[in-house]
């Protein structure tokens, strides 16, 4: 039997260029003949994933605890199916995950992280957690900032500060304001990495 995939997360502000190094990260490795797929948080397609998406593009109002728990079970509805890919060989580039859920819904006032992060417990745990890192003077440049709910500075900060409340060893840093290509080496080495130490480990679960 072949190795399992890797589980590789995207973590970040706003407009810190996850999806575009997700994406490019995916193409490179299948050109090396690495088996790798893409996928996101929220995924919008799914029938939760609707709901949210209208939440998120403010056509719906939810209660705040009522909408983390539906960020928490899209990840959920797909969690068979990661298992399976990741089982099967294929490695998953993740733009977002359970760190996003945490830290968009603690931000909001009212909302305990502890009890943010208690629905995440059991899935499963990435190899690794890239932080894109970009200054705010640089994110709120670029394009599309602003139009959906927490596209907001203030709202922005305390994401921020949450993302490092939930650092683990797993976790890896890397400043983002750079070009779209040199970030793509960084991060394509940096993946080098990560894979080679993943082989042969079987995967954990995220734990309280
Ligand atoms: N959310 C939540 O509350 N709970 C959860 O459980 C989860 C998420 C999973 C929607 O997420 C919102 O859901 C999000 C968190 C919350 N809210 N916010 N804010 P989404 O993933 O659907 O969408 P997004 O997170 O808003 O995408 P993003 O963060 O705004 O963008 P990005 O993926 O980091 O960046 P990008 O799309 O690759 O690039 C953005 C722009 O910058 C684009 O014009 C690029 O061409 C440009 N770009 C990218 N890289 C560069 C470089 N290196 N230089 C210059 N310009 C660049």
């Amino acid at each position: 039997m072949g190795r399992r995939g890797a589980l590789i997360v995207f973590e970040g502000c706003d407009r810190a260029g996850k999806t575009t190094q997700c994406k490019m990260l995916v193409d490179a490795l299948n050109k090396r003949n690495i088996r790798a797929e893409y996928m996101n948080f929220p995924d919008r397609s799914t029938a939760i994933g609707k709901i949210i998406s209208d939440y998120l593009t403010k056509k719906i109002e939810l209660p705040d605890k009522a909408v983390h728990l539906l960020f928490s079970a899209n990840r959920w509805e797909l969690e068979p199916i990661i298992r399976n890919k990741l089982a099967s060989g294929v490695s998953l580039i993740v733009d977002r995950y359970s760190y996003s859920g945490v830290a968009f819904s603690a931000a909001k006032k009212g909302m305990d992280l502890k009890w943010c992060w208690n629905p995440e417990i059991g899935l499963p745990e990435p190899d690794a957690v890239l932080l894109l890192n970009l200054k705010e003077e640089v994110s709120s440049k670029r394009g599309g900032f602003g139009q959906e709910r927490y596209e907001v500075s203030d709202f922005q900060r305390k994401v921020k500060s949450n993302y490092i409340s939930l650092k683990t060893p797993l976790w890896q840093f890397i400043d983002a304001d750079k070009t779209v290509e040199d970030l793509h080496q960084e991060i394509l080495s940096t993946f080098n990495t990560i894979y080679k130490n993943s082989n042969g480990k079987p995967i954990q679960v995220l734990e309280e």
